[in-house]
Order: C-alpha cells, then structure tokens, then sequence
C-alpha cells in the first residue's frame, strides 16, 4: 500500500514536472557540458527520499551533488568512535542513478560538531590530532570509490571585525575549537591526513563571504590568499578553494574585483569552485515576483560571469529549489517581512524562474 502511494505520487510529481517546454529542453548538466563546465547542487537524502519530482529535477539539472548534511560530523560520527554512513550513502545511492558526481562536505568544521567533540579536542593535542585522523582516514575508507572531492576545511579564514557574523578578529584564522586545541597548523594537519588517506583525492578549502565589493569581503580575501600561499610555500597539498557563493544583494559588487580574485586563486596552482551559490534578496523588495526574479537572476549573472572570467568551471547552488532552503528555515536569515527569498533557480513549487534561465544562457 505504501509502495503503491509512493509510486502515484512519483508519477504526479514527474508529470508535473516534464512541462512540455523544459522537458524538450537540456537540462543545465548537459548545457553546461558542451561548454566545459559543470553545474549542480546540494541535495538533501530525507527530501530525495520523500519527492520523485525532486529526484527528476535534480537528475535532470544536476551533473554533481553535495549532500548539505550527509556529510559534516554530527551525521558521520554522533558519538566518539561510532560512525554512521547512512545518509551520506543516501546521497551517494541518489546520484549514482543519475550518474552524477559526489562532492563531499565537510571534514573539518566548527559547526554541526557532536557535543563529544569539543570536549575531546580540549583532552590536548595529542588526543585532538587522533580525532580528526580517525575522522578522516575512516571517513576516506568509505566513500573512496565514490567522492573524489571533499571540502577538507570548511570556513576557516577569520572573520572581519564590523562583519555581522560572530567572533570578528584580527587573525587570518577564525576562532574555533580546532584552532584552539591544534595551533594555526591544524588545516595543514587536516591535508596531510587526508592527501596520505586517499593521495588522489581532490583536497578543497571551501570558503564563504569572498565575493563581494565590501571591506569585509576584501579583508577575507586578502587573508584566504595570505594562509592559502602559506599552505603552499610549505608544500602542503591543496588542489581547489570553494568559493561559496551565499550572495546577498544589500552588497555592492564589482565584477572586476571578484575576477582578478578569482585569477589569483588560478595563478596559485589551483581550481576553483562556486560550491553553495543561492541568493538572498534585499530588505526592499520589488514589486512584482517578476521584477524580483528577474533582480535576483541579473545579480547572480554579474557573480557567475565574474567567476567565469577568472576561470571558475564548476558550479554548485545550494539546493534547485526554494522550498526546503536555509533561506527559508534559518531564523539568521530568513526574511521577516512574511515573505520568502527567491534564490533559487526554481521556485517552491518547482517551476523554474529567470535565475534558471540566465543559468542556460550563461552556459550556452
Ligand atoms: O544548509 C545547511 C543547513 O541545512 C544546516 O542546518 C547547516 C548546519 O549543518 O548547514 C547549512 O549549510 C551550510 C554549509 O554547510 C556551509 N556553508 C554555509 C551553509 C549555510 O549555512
């Protein structure tokens, strides 16, 4: 009975979704193949579980996925020495029908830690430095075969002070447990550990607040570049730095600024990735959903060619949809005016808006 409901419900959703129109039309994957590009998103295991129209779309649209949760440590090692791959093999179930590629998200980060984990990185360095191995290298065992890029560190570039995010300092390094328990040498730690895990795995450093024409973001990439030219001149392994790509249209942004960053990071020896692209609109909002739709795909068209120009392949939103966003459920950003951001390329109900269609054009 179960099955049987699921399976009218798959077939709704499909239906719903293979409007004559896109159906006919590529989708972004294969668009963004012909240039040399590749495009997808982040995933969620429990809503792919759930909605056969979701799974459609994103098979569709999507060439790479990154689960948004499947990954971080709170999933993968909820009590100290018990792992629990379930989710992320959701995930990795998902995309292998599609025949996507998997990013992996994240080895290292101050968020979404188990509560044990604190507690054990302050045992000292010794205890610290066996937590994060055992970490990495049993995570690396599982998904070998089926991730071949990981965010290996994942917001580590400190904070500016008069940032509205938390722990502004004037370090390159944010404050984090991790900083605290190991030194300014723990990325370096986590690379060693996991270039010699899985030597030809591609090693991320993923990043957020770089793009745009403020002092803050300029204050972080200057520090990005600073600690990423360090890792480098002590022959540290590092192959790609994920450029977020949450973007906020309050911000100015300036093409150029962001390009020659862009080139920089190239210049240095590595790829880079626009890994978590969505949009959030400004407090004023226009008139009309079309008028913001059409605001929201103009911002993020400046973004991404900027990215192009400097080189940047590869492209990742944070989700196709609005729907089940952090735009949407994170109380931090969530708007407060009863209305929700339009940052994706399609809308709650799936429909696609002008954000996907500058996404083909950018693409073709
Ligand atoms: O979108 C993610 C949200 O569903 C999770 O609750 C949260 C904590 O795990 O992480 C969000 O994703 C973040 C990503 O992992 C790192 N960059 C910022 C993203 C948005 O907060």
């Amino acid at each position: 009975m179960r099955l049987r409901r699921r399976t009218l419900a798959g077939l709704a959703g499909v239906a719903a979704f293979h409007r004559p129109a896109l159906a006919q039309a590529p989708g972004l994957r294969d668009l963004a193949r012909i240039r040399g590009m590749t495009f997808g998103t982040a995933v969620r295991s429990e809503i792919m579980e759930r909605d056969p129209a979701l799974v459609a779309l994103t098979a569709r649209e999507a060439a790479i996925v990154v689960g948004e949760w499947e990954g971080k440590w709170d999933v993968l090692q909820p009590e100290r020495g018990r792992f629990d791959f379930e989710p992320l093999r959701a995930v990795i179930r998902h995309a292998q029908a599609a025949n996507q590629r998997i990013r992996g998200h994240t080895l290292l980060w101050h968020v979404a830690m188990p509560p044990w984990l604190a507690p054990a990185l302050a045992e000292g360095p010794a205890q610290a430095r066996a937590v994060l191995e055992t970490h990495i290298t049993t995570v690396l065992a599982e998904t070998r075969a089926a991730i071949r890029d990981w965010d290996v560190v994942n917001e580590v570039i400190a904070v500016p002070p008069g940032s509205d995010n938390p722990d502004p300092t004037d370090g390159d390094l944010r404050p984090t447990p991790w900083l605290q328990a190991l030194g300014p040498g723990y990325i370096e730690t986590a690379l060693r550990i996991a270039r010699q895990a899985d030597p030809t795995l591609r090693l991320t450093l993923n990043e957020f607040d770089l793009y745009a024409d403020t002092r803050g973001a300029n204050t972080k990439r200057q520090r990005l570049l600073r600690v990423v030219r360090g890792l480098l001149d002590r022959n540290c392994p590092l192959d790609a730095i994920g450029i977020q790509g949450h973007l906020q249209m309050r911000d100015p942004f300036r093409p150029e600024i962001f390009t020659a960053f862009v080139r920089s990071l190239h210049e240095l020896g590595l790829a880079v990735l626009i890994t978590e692209m969505d949009v959030r609109e400004p407090d004023q909002l226009a008139p009309t959903l079309e008028a913001r739709d059409a605001a929201v795909a103009e911002y993020a068209t400046r973004f991404l060619q900027a990215a192009i120009d400097g080189g940047a392949r590869t492209f990742l939103t944070w989700g196709l949809t609005d729907r089940d966003s952090w735009l949407v459920t994170d109380p931090g950003v969530a708007r407060r005016d009863g209305q929700t951001h339009r940052g994706h390329p399609y809308d709650a109900e799936l429909r696609p808006k002008a954000l996907r269609a500058a996404l083909a054009r950018l693409f073709s």
